[in-house]
Protein backbone atom coordinates (compact mmCIF):
# COMPACT_ATOMS: atom_id res chain seq x y z
CA UNK A 1 0.00 0.00 0.00
CA UNK A 2 1.00 4.01 -0.44
CA UNK A 3 -0.06 6.34 2.14
CA UNK A 4 -1.13 9.22 0.84
CA UNK A 5 -2.57 11.07 4.01
CA UNK A 6 -2.72 10.44 7.82
CA UNK A 7 -5.05 12.48 9.81
CA UNK A 8 -4.49 13.01 13.59
CA UNK A 9 -7.90 13.31 14.70
CA UNK A 10 -8.66 14.82 18.67
CA UNK A 11 -11.57 14.65 20.03
CA UNK A 12 -13.40 14.48 23.87
CA UNK A 13 -16.00 12.99 24.80
CA UNK A 14 -18.02 12.95 28.05
CA UNK A 15 -17.99 10.19 30.40
CA UNK A 16 -21.97 9.23 31.79
CA UNK A 17 -20.39 8.98 35.53
CA UNK A 18 -16.59 10.19 37.02
CA UNK A 19 -14.18 7.25 36.77
CA UNK A 20 -12.09 7.29 39.46
CA UNK A 21 -8.88 5.17 40.05
CA UNK A 22 -5.73 5.17 42.37
CA UNK A 23 -4.21 7.49 39.63
CA UNK A 24 -7.12 9.78 38.53
CA UNK A 25 -10.92 10.81 38.10
CA UNK A 26 -11.70 11.33 34.41
CA UNK A 27 -14.80 12.22 33.56
CA UNK A 28 -13.58 13.38 29.84
CA UNK A 29 -11.78 11.02 27.32
CA UNK A 30 -9.74 12.83 25.39
CA UNK A 31 -9.09 10.49 22.21
CA UNK A 32 -6.13 10.79 19.67
CA UNK A 33 -7.57 9.24 16.68
CA UNK A 34 -5.21 8.38 13.48
CA UNK A 35 -6.81 7.72 10.12
CA UNK A 36 -4.52 6.80 7.55
CA UNK A 37 -5.49 7.50 4.10
CA UNK A 38 -3.75 4.67 1.42
CA UNK A 39 -4.09 4.00 -2.54
CA UNK A 40 -6.57 1.38 -1.98
CA UNK A 41 -8.46 1.67 1.74
CA UNK A 42 -8.41 3.98 4.71
CA UNK A 43 -7.96 2.60 8.52
CA UNK A 44 -8.79 3.73 11.72
CA UNK A 45 -7.50 3.52 15.61
CA UNK A 46 -6.97 4.96 18.48
CA UNK A 47 -4.55 5.77 20.78
CA UNK A 48 -5.10 4.66 24.09
CA UNK A 49 -2.71 7.03 25.85
CA UNK A 50 -4.74 9.42 28.35
CA UNK A 51 -4.51 13.33 28.48
CA UNK A 52 -1.73 13.02 31.77
CA UNK A 53 0.60 10.79 32.39
CA UNK A 54 -0.68 9.11 35.36
CA UNK A 55 -1.05 5.85 34.27
CA UNK A 56 2.07 5.08 32.30
CA UNK A 57 4.49 8.10 30.72
CA UNK A 58 3.00 8.45 27.78
CA UNK A 59 -0.15 11.28 27.77
CA UNK A 60 -1.82 11.94 24.78
CA UNK A 61 -0.34 15.61 23.88
CA UNK A 62 3.05 13.80 23.77
CA UNK A 63 1.90 10.59 21.37
CA UNK A 64 0.49 13.36 19.10
CA UNK A 65 3.86 14.67 18.93
CA UNK A 66 5.73 12.05 18.57
CA UNK A 67 3.67 10.31 15.64
CA UNK A 68 3.54 13.44 13.97
CA UNK A 69 7.54 13.97 14.43
CA UNK A 70 8.99 10.83 14.60
CA UNK A 71 6.87 8.07 13.56
CA UNK A 72 4.85 9.58 10.03
CA UNK A 73 8.32 10.82 8.86
CA UNK A 74 10.04 7.35 8.90
CA UNK A 75 6.63 5.81 7.75
CA UNK A 76 6.81 8.28 4.61
CA UNK A 77 10.40 7.59 3.70
CA UNK A 78 9.13 3.54 3.21
CA UNK A 79 8.17 3.38 -0.26
CA UNK A 80 5.18 0.81 0.00
CA UNK A 81 3.94 -0.23 3.55
CA UNK A 82 2.14 -3.26 5.59
CA UNK A 83 0.92 -3.47 9.01
CA UNK A 84 4.34 -6.12 9.58
CA UNK A 85 6.44 -3.60 8.66
CA UNK A 86 5.63 -0.53 10.41
CA UNK A 87 7.55 -1.82 13.93
CA UNK A 88 10.48 -2.22 12.09
CA UNK A 89 10.25 0.83 10.50
CA UNK A 90 9.42 2.95 14.01
CA UNK A 91 11.95 0.64 15.84
CA UNK A 92 14.76 3.73 15.97
CA UNK A 93 12.35 5.60 18.29
CA UNK A 94 12.54 4.50 21.85
CA UNK A 95 9.24 3.31 23.71
CA UNK A 96 6.13 5.26 22.92
CA UNK A 97 4.27 2.23 22.24
CA UNK A 98 0.64 3.50 22.22
CA UNK A 99 1.52 6.34 19.80
CA UNK A 100 3.20 3.17 17.66
CA UNK A 101 0.54 0.69 18.10
CA UNK A 102 -2.34 3.65 16.71
CA UNK A 103 -0.05 3.92 13.82
CA UNK A 104 0.39 0.35 13.34
CA UNK A 105 -3.40 -0.63 13.99
CA UNK A 106 -4.24 2.08 11.61
CA UNK A 107 -2.71 0.98 9.02
CA UNK A 108 -3.81 -2.49 9.65
CA UNK A 109 -7.17 -2.26 9.35
CA UNK A 110 -6.46 -0.16 5.55
CA UNK A 111 -4.66 -3.09 4.90
CA UNK A 112 -7.59 -5.35 5.96
CA UNK A 113 -9.66 -3.40 4.42
CA UNK A 114 -8.82 -3.35 1.19
CA UNK A 115 -8.69 -7.52 1.37
CA UNK A 116 -11.89 -7.67 3.17
CA UNK A 117 -10.35 -9.55 5.75
CA UNK A 118 -11.42 -9.06 9.80
CA UNK A 119 -9.54 -8.46 12.27
CA UNK A 120 -10.33 -11.26 14.14
CA UNK A 121 -9.28 -13.67 11.74
CA UNK A 122 -6.05 -12.00 10.70
CA UNK A 123 -5.06 -12.61 14.51
CA UNK A 124 -6.17 -15.67 14.83
CA UNK A 125 -9.63 -15.83 16.69
CA UNK A 126 -11.37 -18.57 17.36
CA UNK A 127 -14.49 -17.44 19.22
CA UNK A 128 -17.48 -15.46 18.21
CA UNK A 129 -18.06 -13.50 21.83
CA UNK A 130 -16.35 -12.29 24.56
CA UNK A 131 -17.07 -12.46 27.99
CA UNK A 132 -17.56 -8.76 29.16
CA UNK A 133 -16.48 -7.88 32.36
CA UNK A 134 -16.73 -4.61 33.95
CA UNK A 135 -14.22 -2.51 35.86
CA UNK A 136 -15.87 -0.04 38.90
CA UNK A 137 -14.73 3.13 40.37
CA UNK A 138 -13.85 3.93 43.39
CA UNK A 139 -15.98 5.91 45.32
CA UNK A 140 -16.39 8.13 48.29
CA UNK A 141 -19.14 5.87 50.12
CA UNK A 142 -20.09 2.37 50.36
CA UNK A 143 -23.46 2.43 49.23
CA UNK A 144 -22.58 4.23 46.23
CA UNK A 145 -20.43 1.25 45.06
CA UNK A 146 -23.06 -1.60 46.11
CA UNK A 147 -25.79 0.60 43.99
CA UNK A 148 -23.05 0.77 41.14
CA UNK A 149 -22.24 -3.34 41.28
CA UNK A 150 -25.79 -4.22 41.56
CA UNK A 151 -26.74 -2.17 38.45
CA UNK A 152 -24.09 -3.57 36.73
CA UNK A 153 -24.90 -7.07 37.55
CA UNK A 154 -28.37 -6.93 36.25
CA UNK A 155 -27.08 -5.74 33.14
CA UNK A 156 -25.38 -9.19 32.99
CA UNK A 157 -21.97 -8.01 33.39
CA UNK A 158 -20.06 -11.40 34.12
CA UNK A 159 -17.58 -10.58 36.11
CA UNK A 160 -16.96 -7.05 38.20
CA UNK A 161 -13.25 -5.87 38.69
CA UNK A 162 -12.94 -3.07 41.75
CA UNK A 163 -10.41 -0.19 41.98
CA UNK A 164 -8.56 -0.27 44.68
CA UNK A 165 -6.05 1.93 46.97
CA UNK A 166 -4.50 2.32 50.38
CA UNK A 167 -7.81 2.98 52.60
CA UNK A 168 -10.32 1.52 49.92
CA UNK A 169 -10.02 -2.02 49.98
CA UNK A 170 -10.83 -4.49 51.87
CA UNK A 171 -14.17 -2.87 53.43
CA UNK A 172 -15.30 -2.57 49.70
CA UNK A 173 -14.77 -5.92 48.48
CA UNK A 174 -15.98 -7.15 52.02
CA UNK A 175 -18.78 -5.52 51.64
CA UNK A 176 -19.49 -6.32 47.94
CA UNK A 177 -18.95 -10.16 49.05
CA UNK A 178 -21.39 -9.86 51.85
CA UNK A 179 -24.68 -7.94 49.73
CA UNK A 180 -24.02 -10.09 46.49
CA UNK A 181 -22.48 -13.29 47.34
CA UNK A 182 -19.52 -15.61 47.23
CA UNK A 183 -20.97 -16.51 43.43
CA UNK A 184 -19.94 -13.26 41.45
CA UNK A 185 -16.61 -13.31 39.64
CA UNK A 186 -14.60 -10.58 41.59
CA UNK A 187 -11.25 -9.28 41.43
CA UNK A 188 -9.27 -6.06 42.02
CA UNK A 189 -7.26 -3.42 40.62
CA UNK A 190 -4.42 -1.03 42.39
CA UNK A 191 -2.75 0.43 39.31
CA UNK A 192 0.63 0.04 41.41
CA UNK A 193 -0.51 1.71 44.84
CA UNK A 194 1.07 -0.28 47.08
CA UNK A 195 4.26 -1.36 48.10
CA UNK A 196 6.25 -4.82 49.50
CA UNK A 197 5.47 -3.48 52.82
CA UNK A 198 1.71 -4.02 52.18
CA UNK A 199 2.16 -7.54 51.62
CA UNK A 200 0.64 -8.63 54.85
CA UNK A 201 -2.56 -6.30 54.32
CA UNK A 202 -2.72 -7.67 51.25
CA UNK A 203 -3.15 -11.05 52.08
CA UNK A 204 -5.80 -9.84 54.00
CA UNK A 205 -7.73 -10.32 51.25
CA UNK A 206 -7.34 -13.58 50.55
CA UNK A 207 -10.58 -14.64 52.36
CA UNK A 208 -12.49 -13.19 49.86
CA UNK A 209 -12.05 -15.45 47.15
CA UNK A 210 -11.02 -13.18 44.55
CA UNK A 211 -9.89 -14.01 41.05
CA UNK A 212 -6.79 -12.04 41.42
CA UNK A 213 -5.18 -8.91 42.58
CA UNK A 214 -4.26 -6.60 39.35
CA UNK A 215 -0.81 -4.52 39.65
CA UNK A 216 -0.60 -4.55 43.58
CA UNK A 217 3.00 -3.04 42.60
CA UNK A 218 5.14 -0.27 40.90
CA UNK A 219 5.42 -1.19 37.08
CA UNK A 220 9.25 -1.96 37.78
CA UNK A 221 8.58 -4.33 40.44
CA UNK A 222 8.67 -7.36 38.91
CA UNK A 223 10.58 -8.57 41.73
CA UNK A 224 8.73 -7.75 44.31
CA UNK A 225 5.89 -8.92 42.37
CA UNK A 226 7.39 -12.20 43.34
CA UNK A 227 7.52 -11.80 46.59
CA UNK A 228 4.39 -10.88 46.94
CA UNK A 229 2.91 -13.92 45.32
CA UNK A 230 4.48 -16.07 47.61
CA UNK A 231 2.44 -14.64 51.18
CA UNK A 232 -0.47 -13.52 48.99
CA UNK A 233 -3.04 -16.87 47.93
CA UNK A 234 -5.05 -14.62 45.42
CA UNK A 235 -3.37 -14.73 42.02
CA UNK A 236 -1.26 -11.60 41.36
CA UNK A 237 -2.48 -10.45 37.61
CA UNK A 238 0.29 -7.83 35.68
CA UNK A 239 -1.22 -4.83 33.90
CA UNK A 240 1.83 -1.63 33.84
CA UNK A 241 4.55 -4.27 34.01
CA UNK A 242 3.92 -5.58 31.12
CA UNK A 243 5.37 -3.47 27.83
CA UNK A 244 6.09 -6.25 25.41
CA UNK A 245 6.64 -9.78 25.03
CA UNK A 246 10.17 -9.95 26.24
CA UNK A 247 8.94 -8.32 29.86
CA UNK A 248 6.12 -11.10 29.95
CA UNK A 249 8.62 -13.59 29.44
CA UNK A 250 10.40 -12.30 32.35
CA UNK A 251 8.15 -11.84 34.55
CA UNK A 252 6.76 -15.77 34.06
CA UNK A 253 10.12 -16.68 34.45
CA UNK A 254 10.71 -14.79 37.51
CA UNK A 255 6.80 -16.29 38.69
CA UNK A 256 5.76 -13.19 39.60
CA UNK A 257 2.34 -13.54 37.97
CA UNK A 258 -0.06 -16.00 37.12
CA UNK A 259 -2.32 -13.80 35.26
CA UNK A 260 -1.71 -11.74 31.97
CA UNK A 261 -3.82 -8.54 31.40
CA UNK A 262 -3.19 -7.29 27.26
CA UNK A 263 -3.47 -4.23 26.53
CA UNK A 264 -2.60 -3.79 22.86
CA UNK A 265 -1.73 -0.43 23.37
CA UNK A 266 0.69 -0.28 26.47
CA UNK A 267 2.49 -3.20 24.37
CA UNK A 268 2.83 -0.96 21.13
CA UNK A 269 0.08 -3.24 19.01
CA UNK A 270 -1.85 -6.14 18.06
CA UNK A 271 0.62 -7.75 16.89
CA UNK A 272 3.07 -7.70 19.40
CA UNK A 273 -0.25 -8.27 21.40
CA UNK A 274 -0.94 -11.36 19.74
CA UNK A 275 2.81 -12.21 20.47
CA UNK A 276 2.34 -12.01 24.44
CA UNK A 277 -0.81 -14.07 23.75
CA UNK A 278 0.90 -16.85 22.21
CA UNK A 279 4.02 -16.93 25.03
CA UNK A 280 1.72 -16.82 27.71
CA UNK A 281 -0.50 -19.57 25.79
CA UNK A 282 2.85 -21.89 26.15
CA UNK A 283 3.43 -20.79 29.11
CA UNK A 284 0.13 -22.08 30.95
CA UNK A 285 -0.63 -18.00 31.88
CA UNK A 286 -4.39 -17.24 31.27
CA UNK A 287 -5.17 -13.99 29.54
CA UNK A 288 -7.64 -11.37 29.36
CA UNK A 289 -7.98 -7.94 27.85
CA UNK A 290 -7.31 -4.81 29.19
CA UNK A 291 -9.23 -1.72 28.75
CA UNK A 292 -8.67 2.15 28.62
CA UNK A 293 -11.94 3.72 27.72
CA UNK A 294 -11.71 3.21 24.55
CA UNK A 295 -14.20 4.45 22.04
CA UNK A 296 -16.23 1.82 19.52
CA UNK A 297 -12.76 2.18 17.77
CA UNK A 298 -10.35 1.13 19.86
CA UNK A 299 -13.15 -1.55 21.87
CA UNK A 300 -14.16 -3.66 18.43
CA UNK A 301 -10.13 -3.91 17.78
CA UNK A 302 -9.63 -5.32 20.76
CA UNK A 303 -13.02 -7.48 20.79
CA UNK A 304 -11.16 -9.33 17.67
CA UNK A 305 -7.82 -9.83 19.89
CA UNK A 306 -9.91 -11.16 22.96
CA UNK A 307 -11.57 -13.99 20.78
CA UNK A 308 -8.04 -15.98 20.52
CA UNK A 309 -7.96 -19.27 22.49
CA UNK A 310 -5.61 -18.26 25.11
CA UNK A 311 -8.33 -15.15 26.42
CA UNK A 312 -9.85 -17.73 28.68
CA UNK A 313 -10.68 -14.76 31.48
CA UNK A 314 -13.42 -11.87 31.32
CA UNK A 315 -12.26 -8.90 29.76
CA UNK A 316 -12.26 -5.15 30.74
CA UNK A 317 -14.33 -4.76 27.41
CA UNK A 318 -17.61 -3.35 28.11
CA UNK A 319 -21.04 -2.24 25.94
CA UNK A 320 -20.05 1.21 24.81
CA UNK A 321 -23.08 2.89 27.72
CA UNK A 322 -21.27 1.72 30.19
CA UNK A 323 -18.54 4.83 29.54
CA UNK A 324 -20.89 7.26 26.83
CA UNK A 325 -24.01 8.67 25.97
CA UNK A 326 -23.08 8.44 22.24
CA UNK A 327 -19.94 6.29 21.35
CA UNK A 328 -17.96 7.45 17.76
CA UNK A 329 -19.48 4.24 16.16
CA UNK A 330 -22.79 2.35 16.12
CA UNK A 331 -22.60 1.31 19.96
CA UNK A 332 -21.03 -1.89 20.97
CA UNK A 333 -23.99 -3.47 22.82
CA UNK A 334 -24.04 -6.77 25.22
CA UNK A 335 -26.29 -9.37 25.71
CA UNK A 336 -28.06 -9.92 28.92
CA UNK A 337 -26.32 -12.57 29.68
CA UNK A 338 -23.17 -10.59 29.79
CA UNK A 339 -21.42 -11.54 26.30
CA UNK A 340 -20.19 -9.00 23.48
CA UNK A 341 -19.92 -9.93 19.83
CA UNK A 342 -16.71 -10.18 18.26
CA UNK A 343 -17.30 -8.20 14.98
CA UNK A 344 -16.89 -9.61 11.70
CA UNK A 345 -16.79 -7.19 9.19
CA UNK A 346 -13.10 -6.12 7.49
CA UNK A 347 -10.28 -4.84 9.65
CA UNK A 348 -11.61 -3.59 13.06
CA UNK A 349 -15.07 -3.78 11.23
CA UNK A 350 -16.49 -0.59 12.53
CA UNK A 351 -15.98 3.05 11.31
CA UNK A 352 -16.90 6.46 12.89
CA UNK A 353 -19.93 8.15 12.71
CA UNK A 354 -19.03 10.87 10.43
CA UNK A 355 -21.97 13.88 12.34
CA UNK A 356 -21.17 12.49 15.97
CA UNK A 357 -17.05 12.63 15.02
CA UNK A 358 -17.38 16.19 13.69
CA UNK A 359 -19.55 17.61 16.76
CA UNK A 360 -16.78 15.82 18.88
CA UNK A 361 -13.57 16.71 17.07
CA UNK A 362 -11.57 19.23 18.73
CA UNK A 363 -8.81 20.00 16.18
CA UNK A 364 -7.55 17.85 13.33
CA UNK A 365 -4.09 17.89 11.88
CA UNK A 366 -3.69 16.29 8.18
CA UNK A 367 0.13 15.23 7.86
CA UNK A 368 1.13 13.66 4.24
CA UNK A 369 4.18 12.33 2.80
O1 LIG B 1 -13.38 -0.79 30.62
O2 LIG B 1 -12.19 0.37 29.24
C1 LIG B 1 -12.44 -0.03 30.39
C2 LIG B 1 -11.59 0.45 31.52
C3 LIG B 1 -11.01 -0.61 32.37
O3 LIG B 1 -10.22 -0.12 34.54
C4 LIG B 1 -10.04 -0.04 33.35
N1 LIG B 1 -8.98 0.58 32.83
O4 LIG B 1 -6.19 0.59 34.97
O5 LIG B 1 -6.86 -0.83 33.53
C5 LIG B 1 -6.93 0.27 34.07
C6 LIG B 1 -7.98 1.25 33.61
C7 LIG B 1 -7.46 2.41 32.80
C8 LIG B 1 -8.35 3.26 32.18
C9 LIG B 1 -6.13 2.65 32.66
C10 LIG B 1 -7.92 4.33 31.40
C11 LIG B 1 -5.69 3.73 31.89
C12 LIG B 1 -6.59 4.54 31.27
Amino acid sequence: MNIEAVELRRVAIPLVSPFRTSFSTQTRRDVLLVRVVTDQAEGWAECVAIADPLYSSEYTDAAHRVIADHLLPRLFAATRVNADLVAPLLRPVRGHRMAKAAVETAVLDAQLKASGVSLSSHLGATATHVDSGVSVSIYDEIPALLGAVESYLLAGYRRIKLKIQPGWDIEPVAAVRERFGSQICLQVDANSAYTRSDARHLATLDEFGLLMIEQPLDEEDVAGHAELARIVRTPICLDESIVSAQTAYEAIRADACAIINIKPGRVGGYLEARRVHDLCAAAGIPVWAGGMLETGIGRSANLALAGLPNFTLPSDISASDRYFQQDLTEPITMSADGRIEIPKGPGIGVAPIPHVLKELTVSTQVLKP
